[in-house]
């Protein structure tokens, strides 16, 4: 299945049908009076929280969402039906923002939760209503009141217990195929993840979730990298595992640029409980894994564990410790870990994206316009529109620039993976969070 966790739709609930002007007129029967009905309501528009569905990939395909009106009035004291409502199904985890967003509408975060975005509109009175005693034949029937439409956003923060974060290549996904079922692409190149992947975790007789999210270098709240969008998914988590890779050589400055995103993104991220492992311990000899610790345990003022995700080195340490930290946050607050309304910068550092990404951020409709968010989180511009914005750069520099970002690299990485997942190698072992 393909991931995707942010959408922007637009919802219209129905607008109320009109009241009928309406008299009884039947043979023998004098004075009949007035009996127009009133119109019915228009239908709502609903989101609903739904177990078995993990993305919002549903939304990319189909943006607009309007419930039905309602049917007016007749004579013969008919009433309008109420229009159908519109449900719109979101994966567990979903949170609606308004169209600026910067305020949370709603958190769903349990199956079932159901709840009314916008109420369709009213009926108008028909003439039957306004019969009185002195104006026994009123020739006033009310239109329906209008439904109300917006934009908003969709933004699935997913729900594990543990999240692990680190550079590119700190053996994350490793780490997470080590300790679960979850089967993440490994490799030995930078941004092998590209979108979160979850897995279960059995420890004993317990069980929590893990999730594997793409890796962050310095700059990635600004969209270096893959950005820090995909944090979103780690907000939800009781303690973080902080994987540092111990074949490099400045562990310290790792440790310190990643937890400098975090602070960047916000999100309450930075005051979460976090586990630091030192990992590829296989791969080091003995004093340098001791000097490495040292340099670490002197950085992040605690204890620092030695781990190897490939040989299994000091996984159980680490399991029963994120255990514990789960544990100790769930006593004090069973619920579900409230997100914030934090979105994260997206991906691409380069100039010429940047530029354009920033300029339609503006404008949030011509962002809409102008393309939407792919499957793997990548801001994708629609063909026709890709003309006329090399045409508005007016030289002809940014526009190669432009060019070559598009057959970067990163792009056909992001391909590579599309396929894949087509595949369904990779949603089979996934738990459906
Ligand atoms: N020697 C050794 N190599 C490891 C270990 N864990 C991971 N690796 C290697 O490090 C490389 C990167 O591993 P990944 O698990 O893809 O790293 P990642 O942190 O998920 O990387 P991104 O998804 O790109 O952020 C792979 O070639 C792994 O085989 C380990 O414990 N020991
Ligand atoms: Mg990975």
């Amino acid at each position: 299945m393909k991931f995707l966790d942010q959408a922007k739709i637009f919802i219209k609930s129905g607008d109320g049908g009109a009241g009928a002007v309406s008299f009884r007129r039947e043979k023998h029967m004098e004075f009949g009076g007035p009996d127009g009905g009133d119109g019915g309501r228009g239908g709502d528009v609903i989101v609903e929280c739904v177990a078995n569905l993990n993305t919002l990939i549903d939304y990319r395909y189909q943006q607009h969402f309007k419930a039905a009106k309602g049917d007016h009035g007749m004579g013969q004291q008919r009433t309008g039906g109420k229009g159908d409502d519109i449900v719109m199904k979101v994966p567990v985890g979903t949170q609606i923002l308004d169209e600026e967003r910067d305020m949370v509408v709603a958190d769903l975060t349990e199956v079932g939760q159901r709840l009314v975005l916008l109420r369709g509109g009213d009926g108008g009175f028909g003439n039957l209503h306004y019969k009185t005693s002195t104006n026994q034949a009123p020739r006033r029937g009310d239109p329906g009141w209008p439904g109300k439409e917006m934009w908003v956003w969709l933004k699935l923060k997913l729900i594990a217990d543990a999240g692990l974060v680190g550079l590119p290549n700190a053996g994350k996904s490793t780490f997470l195929a080590a300790v679960s079922r979850a089967r993440p692409k490994i490799a030995d190149y930078p941004f092998t993840t590209l979108h979160p992947n979850l897995g279960v975790v059995y420890y004993g007789q317990e069980e929590f979730i893990v999730a594997d999210i793409p890796g962050l270098i310095e700059g990635a709240h600004e969209g270096a990298g893959i950005g820090d969008r995909f944090l979103g998914h780690i907000e939800r988590c009781r303690v973080l595992l902080h994987l540092i890779d111990g074949t490099q050589d400045d562990v310290a400055e790792a440790y310190r640029v990643v937890r400098g995103e975090l602070e960047a993104y916000g999100g309450g991220l930075e005051s979460k409980p976090e586990v630091v492992a030192l990992n590829k311990c296989d791969s080091l000899l003995a004093e340098d894994i001791k000097d490495k610790l040292d340099a670490l345990e002197a950085e992040c003022g605690h204890k620092v564990y030695p781990l190897s995700g490939v040989s299994g080195i000091g996984l159980k340490d680490i399991l029963g410790t994120l255990l514990q930290h789960i544990k100790e946050s769930k006593a004090e607050d069973p619920g579900v870990v409230q997100a914030s309304n934090a979105i994260g910068a997206s991906k691409r550092g380069q100039e010429g994206f940047f530029r354009r990404r920033k300029d339609a951020v503006e404008d949030p409709d011509a962002q809409f316009e102008e393309g939407y968010w792919g499957a793997n989180g990548e801001w994708i511009w629609y063909e026709d529109d890709e003309d006329e914005d090399e045409d508005e750069d007016g030289d002809d520099g940014a526009d190669e620039g432009e060019d070559v970002i598009a057959g970067d690299g990163t792009e056909d990485v992001i391909d590579d993976d599309e396929d894949e997942d087509g595949d369904d190698d990779d949603g089979d072992d996934q738990p459906n969070q």
